[in-house]
């Protein structure tokens, strides 16, 4: 299988299966001196974890990672960085009865399609566990981002089935909410309806699709490579290859598609732009305002309702998924969302530091906002 390498400075390979012995990453490409340790990957990988809530998979990992190289005397020293998480809770059991049989709007039929053999535990490498590795990596990311330029990358449930935020359009989100709650949700007050939901949910044995908005401030003008390199579609397909992803946007995305220009454009002051519906992203390069996306996750195709399906032998049979599945992947989806950004941004800035390091400061530069 190719494909499992995701950037070109800052080039992070994936391994491992969900009921493998082990997930891991190769990160190459990573500047030397940052300070890591393996601690610091714990805050990022518990948000995403399963386990940590009645909403998500019950599946208990640890995720305790594993640094292999790469870090001596607690900094990065530009070498390979191998990290390694031990699978430790896998139940290769629950998935014996769909062996030989496809889920119905999972990955198991295009897996066997196009490899002719596959690992039905757990999903496999389809599974989102093989997320955890994204979210480790971007630690570092997140972590030489914040220290080099201030920027700040945050996620947050924007839609959970039919149910959505009790805000006004414009509203600044307040992250101390997002992160007080296992949805990730920005209204403190609609938490009970959303455990309801859930629960509603789970006990009817089916799921539910939702919207991850992510933010990037503080992204600085100039990140981004036209023609074939721009930022807004890295992101698309970084976000894009997250599990159960099938939709994108960038800054007002479709909503574009029923404005004027005269009403899309986002007008320049001297103390800023008047507007972001671009999504902080001109021709491909990030303008200096904030990077916005949204993404559409479906909803998960490991429920208890039984769906038609075939089997290897040929035959048109039932199938009714077991295991500790989640209602709603969305709500875990929105650090995984967020390290994806992270990933796209650390990238482009080393190659924007690569061809682009010696061009002085262009004149004039806008902050922001001016909102
Ligand atoms: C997943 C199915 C479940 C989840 C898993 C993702 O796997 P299992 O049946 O083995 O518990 O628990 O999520 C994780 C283990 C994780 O770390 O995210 C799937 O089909 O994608």
């Amino acid at each position: 299988m190719s494909s499992n390498t995701f950037g070109k400075l800052f080039a992070v390979t994936t391994f491992g299966e969900s009921h493998g012995p082990a997930i891991g990453c190769v990160i190459d490409g990573c500047p030397p001196g940052i300070a890591i340790a393996p601690e610091d990957f714990a805050h990022d990988l518990a948000r995403r974890a399963t386990g940590k809530s009645r909403y998500t998979s019950q599946r208990r990992e640890a995720d305790e990672v594993e640094i292999l190289s790469g870090v001596y005397e607690g900094r990065t020293t530009g070498t390979p960085i191998a990290l390694v998480i031990r699978n430790t809770d896998a139940r290769s059991k629950d998935y014996a009865g769909i062996a030989d049989t496809f889920r119905p709007g999972h990955a198991d039929y295009t897996y066997w399609q196009k490899y002719g053999i596959r690992d039905p535990r757990g999903g496999g490498r389809a599974s989102a566990r093989e997320t955890t590795m994204r979210v480790a990596a971007a630690v570092i990311a997140k972590k030489w981002l914040k220290d080099r330029f201030g920027i700040e990358v945050h996620g947050w449930l924007a839609q959970l089935g039919g149910i959505r935020p009790d805000l006004p359009a414009e509203a600044a989100i307040d992250f101390a909410v997002v992160e007080s709650n296992p949805f990730f949700w920005p209204v403190a007050a609609q938490v009970p309806e959303l455990e309801h939901y859930i629960n509603a949910l789970r006990k009817a044995g089916d799921s539910v699709g939702a919207r991850v908005n992510v933010v990037a401030t503080g992204v600085p003008p100039g990140w981004g490579e036209p023609v074939y390199g721009k930022l807004d579609a890295e992101l698309a397909s970084a976000l894009m290859s997250i599990n159960a992803v099938k939709g994108v946007e960038i800054g007002a995305g479709f909503a574009s598609v029923a404005q004027n220009g005269s009403e899309h454009r986002d007008e320049m002051r001297l103390d800023g732009f008047t507007s972001n519906h671009a999504g902080g992203i001109l021709g491909g390069i990030s303008s200096g305002q904030e990077v916005t996306a949204s993404i559409a996750l479906k909803p998960a195709s490991s429920i208890l309702i039984p769906g038609r399906s075939v089997n290897l032998a040929g035959e048109e049979v039932e199938v009714r998924t077991r295991g500790r599945h989640d209602p709603c992947v969305g709500i875990r989806a929105t650090p995984i969302a967020e390290a994806m950004v992270a990933l796209v941004l650390m990238d482009q800035a080393l190659r924007h530091r690569a061809q682009c390091g010696d061009v002085a400061e262009a004149r004039p530069r806008l902050p922001a906002s001016a909102r």
